[in-house]
């Protein structure tokens, strides 16, 4: 039996990063995929072990620990050799967690924006009205958010202001990347830093977005180098791609 529990969804981004520690910390771990569009994270057994109703939520010693960057550091916490992915030193460390609050707040809520214009529409276009407001009004954390993308999607002016904060967060990337020398946010040291932005830019580039960082040479530097990273690909196995899911994607 492995040490480790996941429930997680194979498209979610969050999903992504604690999939990407667990390979990188070389950790087994049994994994639930929840179907995020049938409700799964709002059934009574699943909020008991994330009253936030979201995934993912790794099961260790029989406790759960909810959060992406929680659990991706409490890993690196059990798991610091021999390769650790917080610095050692508490400037550097300081930086790292300046740059993953940076990342929680401006690209991650951006990147939801055209996520769900652009392929999870599908899923609530042709709800009826009840069962849209029951599973919003059933969600603790986003139910303003499912209530403001209602089933047509963000209107256009909240589409554009996304796509902007996405690209001030690319400037703002390859600036951090150019300071420290790259290829990572911090140089040489690859941290939770590069983990919490990871799966924001697959997204992008998985969502036709790519060419938003034509210009920005670190950023596709820094974007093929973690491609190479050996926790990548059992990350994103079949499935954990849009267009994987959502073939209309490759239309666009
Ligand atoms: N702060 C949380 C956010 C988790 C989150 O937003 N999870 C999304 C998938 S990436 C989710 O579960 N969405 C389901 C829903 O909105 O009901 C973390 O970093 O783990």
């Amino acid at each position: 039996m492995p040490e480790f529990e996941l429930y997680n969804a194979s498209q979610s981004i969050c999903s992504h990063k604690v999939r990407f520690a667990l390979h990188a910390k070389g950790q087994d771990f049994e994994e639930h995929v929840l179907d995020l569009w049938a409700g799964d994270q709002l059934t009574p057994e699943y909020l008991a072990i994330n009253p936030n109703g979201l995934v993912p939520t790794l099961i260790h010693q029989d406790t759960s620990i909810i959060d992406s960057l929680v659990i991706v550091q409490y890993l690196d916490e059990l798991f610091p050799e021999p390769h650790s992915l917080i610095p050692d030193d508490a400037l550097t460390r300081a930086r790292m967690r300046s740059l993953m609050a940076y990342i929680d707040e401006v690209p991650k809520p951006a990147v939801r924006v055209p996520s769900y214009n652009m392929a999870f529409l599908v899923h609530f276009q042709n709800m009826p009205e009840d069962e849209f407001m029951a599973m919003a009004n059933a969600k603790p954390l986003r139910k303003e958010f499912l209530l403001n993308f209602g089933r047509v999607g963000f209107p256009e002016k909240a589409y554009n202001e996304a796509i902007d904060r996405l690209g001030r967060s690319l400037e703002r990337m390859q600036a951090e990347i150019e300071k420290s020398g790259g290829p990572w946010f911090l140089g040489n040291a690859f941290t939770i830093a590069d983990i919490a932005m990871m799966p924001i830019i697959v997204r992008m580039a998985d969502l036709g977005l790519g060419n938003m960082w034509d210009d920005k040479p670190a950023i596709s530097i820094w974007h093929e180098a973690i491609q190479t990273h050996s926790a990548y690909t059992p990350t994103f196995y079949h499935g954990s791609l849009l267009t994987q899911q959502y073939p209309h994607l490759l239309q666009n």
